[in-house]
């Protein structure tokens, strides 16, 4: 049994289509806080997050919107995450991505204060690799990544409070990723299990190996799944759909393994748009999605030990 808190993040300053500030109320009445209880875990809804006051902010690349708002829900976010971990399995209900940004800050200071390591796994079409210095569309839900690894560029945003070491970084489902996110990633050593690695070795190796370096170091695992990871087919509740994404099977397949690893600590739904869905389907998709992560199955069998 394990204490679900879900934070409602209904942040939209991080691209430019309304509609994401929904996303917790979508999640709300797709049930999954019955869902999670049928699977007998405690829920602990805190409710919609607001932001501090804003403080002017600057950038020297004009492309860039919104980022008092952006800073602002970053430090409430963090405080937010880091206040929950010590009761349990935060759940961010976004909001889009920038709210990573804050919610892997809050991550990372408490594993700071208990000495374990922390890894993130990036279930998203993109790599979010920009900084504020480089992004051309200026929406800052293209930067948490950048932000996380301790790259610079985030003057405007709170000193990221211990950096993840690249190499605690995994990435699935990728298949949109700039010219200046290229470059960078090509300078660090990020698992980038993009759309060519998973048709050539399937979804499940490379998640494995990933998960046996994340227990070896008893490490806490942060998982971020943006919509986009999922095929526009099954989810077209997104504002930036890339096709090619990965199957219904394949996005329950990750989150049974993760289930199965008993390894994650946080965990941020993105990018919905409740706006944009299908009578609900894709706020559904994700609801039974967070059910496998936290151990619903259709059979029960013997499974590999994470040893
Ligand atoms: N890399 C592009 C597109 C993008 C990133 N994240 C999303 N879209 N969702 C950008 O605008 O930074
Ligand atoms: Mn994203
Ligand atoms: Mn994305």
């Amino acid at each position: 049994m394990t204490n679900c808190i879900l934070i409602g993040a209904p942040i939209d300053s991080g691209q430019r289509r309304p509609g994401c500030l929904m996303g917790p109320a979508a999640y709300r009445v797709a049930g999954l806080a019955r869902t999670l209880e049928s699977l007998g875990h405690a829920v602990e809804d805190r409710g919609d997050l607001a932001h501090g006051a804003l403080r002017p902010a600057d950038c020297a690349n004009p492309a860039v919107h919104s980022l008092a708002e952006t800073v602002a829900w970053t430090e409430a976010l963090a405080e937010a995450v880091r206040t929950a971990l010590p009761a349990g399995l935060p759940i961010t209900l976004g909001g889009d991505h920038s709210l990573a940004l804050g919610t892997v800050a809050g991550a990372a200071e408490h594993a700071q204060e208990i000495g374990r390591p922390l890894f993130l796994l990036w279930l998203d079409a993109h790599s979010d690799f920009h900084t504020p210095l480089s992004t051309d569309s200026g929406n800052l839900h293209g930067t948490p990544v950048a932000y996380i690894a301790g790259r610079s560029g985030f003057d405007a945003f709170p000193p990221f409070p211990a950096p993840v070491p690249a190499g605690n970084i995994c990435m699935f489902g990728i298949r949109s990723v700039d010219p200046a996110e290229q470059a960078a990633l090509q300078e660090c050593d990020i698992a980038i299990n993009d759309m060519r690695v998973l048709d050539e070795q399937g979804i499940v190796a490379p998640l494995r190996a990933f998960l046996d370096r994340v227990k070896a170091a008893n490490g806490m695992l942060h998982v971020s799944l943006d919509v986009d990871f999922l095929d526009p087919a099954i989810a077209p509740a997104v504002g930036t759909t890339v096709p090619g994404g990965t199957t219904f099977r394949e996005a329950h397949l990750v989150m049974e393994l993760l289930h199965e690893s008993g390894l994650v600590t946080s965990l941020d739904l993105v990018e919905l748009n409740p706006f944009l869905d299908d009578r609900g389907r894709t706020a559904r998709l994700m609801v039974d999605l967070t059910a496998s992560l936290m151990g619903r199955k259709v059979f029960d069998r013997p499974t590999r030990s994470f040893a």
